[in-house]
């Protein structure tokens, strides 16, 4: 476990580049007209949950790159993520996938999250590999199924993970569904009836899920199948959650996006209609690349998180608390370097979106002043926010370059030391 003292000694050591930076922003800021205490509060408290399933090398079909030291088990992954959370203390919760990650013992499991100040957010449901001697195959679909076996099968599997994550904790109270469901070739799938298969499915699950639960709904236009997904977008998404009930809710994944996709909009379209569930950060070029978040569209990011926090402030938006999740999988990074960074990425893009001056903004759109609103974001995108992350995550005990206290202490090579280097994770 990483101690306060290593981190206020490795702050100490770069405190001197810091504090000069931080002074120069913090005045700049404040000159401006920013309530600094305010935005340094706002930025702290952003928690950002991590994936049990990106703490190994994930690969793709062509192969997979074990970093080693890899997460063995369960245990291992809640280790790894009270490092990620000691090191920015902006990552307090982790998502499930089951069976994935299975708790052989939730008292035990229990304890060892809260010895590291974790909760876990959210379950996700698993129905798109079959389990070893699985007799319904989900090769052909799972809820939305032409046989009701394989549904019922279905069905059941995600009435269990929520059990699964009511052992393990009262705070979590969120089930994740994504459908790799669909269709390779034409005449393959009966559209229509595939749908609702899968809404009454999906309406099934929910009503055997606790009253205070919320079903988070993810789309995804293709892969594993490549002509139609039941799911494919947001559209569908949201018609499904509006007919299943008000505590199902659509979950945005950057990646899940055809090129060139106005992601921003849809954001702001799903608050506008209060359906807004939450997020999967990642990082795409092409498809669902599960990249660093903000790695290749730093500037749409922060579009999407100029959207939610002027909806965010809106009274008139009745959006419930949104599930903020990164979900990635990477072959070319240490997963632990990569989540810190997709972290940082997610909490610049807040920290540039809290800079914008929104009533001036708000006023150039009254008066089509088309230059002008854009400069208003070019001012708050062009600020360098990283000093002002950094004094955040110093003022709550976090490190002030989480990568950086990670490499001095040669952590990977530790994890390799006690774990073994071709120890591999599971989940993708
Ligand atoms: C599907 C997805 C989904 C997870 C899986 C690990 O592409 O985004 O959220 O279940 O990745
Ligand atoms: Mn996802």
């Amino acid at each position: 476990m990483l101690k306060q003292d290593q981190i206020q000694d490795y702050n100490q050591s770069v405190s001197a580049d810091h504090d000069f930076k931080w002074g120069y922003l913090g005045e700049s800021l404040e000159r401006q007209g920013q309530n600094v205490e305010q935005l340094l509060k706002k930025v702290a408290d952003f928690q950002v949950a991590i994936p049990s399933w990106a703490l190994g090398t994930g690969g793709t079909r062509f192969g997979r790159f074990p970093i080693g030291g890899e997460p063995r088990n369960l245990e291992e992954k809640i280790e790894d993520v009270g490092l990620i959370h000691a090191l920015n203390r902006s990552s307090n919760s982790i998502s499930l996938h089951i069976p994935w990650d299975i708790p052989q013992d939730a008292a035990a499991t229990r304890q060892l999250l809260s010895q590291h100040g974790l909760i876990i957010d959210s379950v996700n449901s698993n129905t798109f590999q079959d389990q070893k001697d699985q007799a319904l195959s989900y090769k052909f679909g799972s809820l939305c199924h032409t046989d009701a076996q394989v549904r019922k099968h279905a069905i059941d599997h995600n009435i269990e993970v929520v059990e699964y994550g009511k052992a393990l904790g009262d705070e979590c109270k969120t089930l994740t569904v994504w459908l790799a469901d669909g269709s390779n070739f034409p005449g393959q799938h009966h559209l229509r009836r595939a749908y609702q298969r899968t809404l009454d499915s999906l309406t099934a699950i929910y009503e055997a899920m606790p009253s205070d639960w919320t079903m988070l709904v993810e789309y995804k236009p293709y892969e594993p199948n490549f002509y139609s997904m039941v799911i494919p977008d947001w559209g569908t998404s949201y018609s499904l959650c509006q007919q299943i009930g008000e505590r199902s809710q659509v979950l945005v994944d950057l990646g899940h996006h055809l090129p060139n996709t106005n992601i921003e909009q849809i954001v702001a379209r799903l608050m506008h209609f209060g359906r807004l569930g939450g997020f999967h950060f990642n990082g795409s070029m092409y498809g669902d690349d599960d990249l660093t978040t903000g790695a290749t569209k730093p500037y749409q990011l922060f579009l999407i998180f100029c959207e939610l926090v002027q909806g965010m402030n809106d009274p008139a938006v009745t959006n419930p608390a949104l599930a903020w999740m990164i979900d990635a999988s990477h072959n070319t990074k240490d997963p632990i370097e990569d989540l810190l960074q997709s972290v940082q990425a997610i909490k610049m893009a807040y920290a540039k979106a809290l800079l914008v001056d929104t009533q001036a903004l708000f006023e150039a759109q009254e008066q089509n002043d088309v230059v002008r609103a854009q400069e208003i974001l070019e001012n708050a995108f062009q600020t360098d926010v990283r000093a002002l992350v950094a004094e955040a995550r110093r003022q709550v005990g976090a490190a002030i370059d989480p990568i950086g206290l990670y490499r001095q202490m040669g952590i990977r090579e530790q994890r390799i030391g006690q774990r073994g280097r071709y120890a591999v994770a599971t989940g993708l």
